[in-house]
């Protein structure tokens, strides 16, 4: 997927300071101590390189301030705006969380002033193994607070989460992390607590090296689910930004009908172009400027003719986008022959696509022009039902005031740009329209 067009902001803060002062442990308990205001809010690129950073995000402000509980509640019970992809956590790999908790652990000193050598040892081997669970604990829980429940997300976000990662696997990831931290808790409080007990120096440098050893095996056998958790945030943010605000224009149609093509000439986006169908393989964003006023194109994947539940990802990814982005259409209809799907099929594709979005501003281009100029004849030879006055119209000349358009004669192009200019412009009507009648559904009632 081309994310080059995008840019992604993230606040984040740095886990060191959040590790040391964030929480302290109280009998195998995390209490949180400290706020997050010095979190900085920065904008960067689709980068998940950087190690020993915890991004706060920012689903549920002041939440280190409340209980758990009260936490969770906030978060469901709050429907985001698009956009929850770019401030996903920064999650650490796995081994640099494990050893540099361990690290950190072993450095951790004994209580000042115990003289008897059993008592200080098995003193410092309790604090230790109290802080490995903690360092080890801390960044898991910040991931499963800070990854927002997929109810909460818009509809459109739910279902890029369906189609892109598998149905189930982002809420099973979590899952295992929380499942991981859950361990980590209980088996670090309980080597803790053994080390306390400790009768002697010998018994208490075992328990404690007995302890790190069974929450470092825990952490590198359980750990791959933060390894997979670090690999979804890669992916969802890599998903390109909607403005929801921002009159949208996307391009619909069979594959390989030339979507892309007319992209790259409409819009700053440059998707790939190739001479096979399903080139365009996700969601591409583009932005078109157009008297001073900043639009979003979306390229999709083309669709082919057949029942929705026979439909594969990139197809339905085509649909989410129709169906949850308040987005005006730009219908491309290839009559050439020259795409894989017949004039025939792009009919009933397209009627189907037609009725069921009824409600968008549409537009119609026949693509391709420059080859029907060069061939008329290769649609007039497909095999369809002759009686079936519309179709055959349909594969002449496309759907009614549809636009003929070539990127490689240069046809039609300037009429286009100025029809999805006026398109948009109407778009942006709606969106103010939509949005006022919000404002007023919420004045209190006279
Ligand atoms: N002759 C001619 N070829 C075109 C024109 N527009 C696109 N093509 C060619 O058609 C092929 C498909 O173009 P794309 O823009 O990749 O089509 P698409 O609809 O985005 O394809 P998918 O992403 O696979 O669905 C490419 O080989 C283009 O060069 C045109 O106006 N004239
Ligand atoms: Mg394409």
């Amino acid at each position: 997927m081309n994310g080059a067009l995008c840019l992604w902001q993230l606040c984040h803060v740095s886990s060191t300071k959040l590790l040391s002062k964030s929480s302290i442990f109280y009998d195998g308990l995390y209490i949180k101590v400290a706020s997050r205001k010095n979190a900085n809010l920065c904008i960067r690129r689709n980068v998940q390189t950087v190690a020993y950073e915890i991004v706060n995000g920012s689903y549920i402000p002041n939440y280190l301030n409340k209980s758990p509980n009260q936490t969770k509640d906030k978060a469901s019970s709050k429907l985001e705006n698009l956009g929850a992809f770019q401030k996903l956590p920064m999650v650490m790999p796995s081994v640099d969380i494990l050893y540099s908790a361990l690290r950190k652990a072993k450095r951790v000193p004994p209580t000042q002033g115990i003289a008897n050598i059993a008592k200080r040892e098995r003193n410092r081997g309790a604090k230790q193994l109290d802080a490995l669970m903690k360092e080890l604990a801390v960044p898991l829980r910040e991931y499963f607070e800070n990854f927002p429940k997929k109810k909460v997300l818009h509809p459109y976000e739910q279902s890029l989460i369906e189609l892109t990662l598998g149905d189930g696997n982002y809420e099973e990831v979590l899952g295992k992390v929380d499942g991981l931290r859950k361990k980590v808790v209980s088996v670090g409080k309980e080597c803790a607590s053994l080390c306390a007990k400790s009768l002697t120096k010998r018994e208490a440098v075992e328990r404690l090296n007995e302890g790190l050893k069974k929450l470092e095996d825990i952490f590198k056998h359980d750990g791959k689910a933060v390894d997979d958790l670090l690999n979804i945030a890669k992916t969802l943010r890599a998903m390109p930004v909607v403005d929801l605000e921002t009159p949208t224009l996307c391009l619909v149609g069979a594959p390989n009908v030339g979507k892309s093509s007319l992209i790259r000439i409409l819009s700053t986006g440059k998707p790939e172009v190739c001479n096979y169908p399903f080139t365009t393989r996700g969601i591409l964003m583009g932005h078109i400027v157009s008297n001073f006023q900043h639009y979003q194109v979306t390229d999709t994947p083309g669709l082919l003719k057949r029942h929705d539940e026979d439909r594969n990802n990139l197809e339905k990814l085509t649909l989410a986008v129709l169906s949850h982005l308040p987005t005006a259409v730009l219908y491309v209809h290839d009559l050439t022959g020259e795409c894989g799907t017949s004039p025939s099929d792009q009919f009933v594709i397209y009627k189907q696509i037609r009725d069921r979005f009824r409600d968008l501003l549409w537009l119609d281009v026949v693509s391709k022009s420059d080859l029907l100029e060069e061939s008329p004849v290769i649609f007039i030879t497909e095999d369809s039902d002759a009686n079936d006055v519309e179709m055959a119209r349909y594969r002449k000349m496309g759907p009614i005031g549809a636009i003929r358009v070539s990127v490689k004669s240069g046809e039609g192009l300037d009429q286009l740009k100025a029809k999805v200019h006026d398109m948009l412009v109407a778009q942006m009507d709606r969106i103010g329209r939509t949005e006022s009648n919000q404002d007023n559904s919420k004045l209190p009632l006279a």
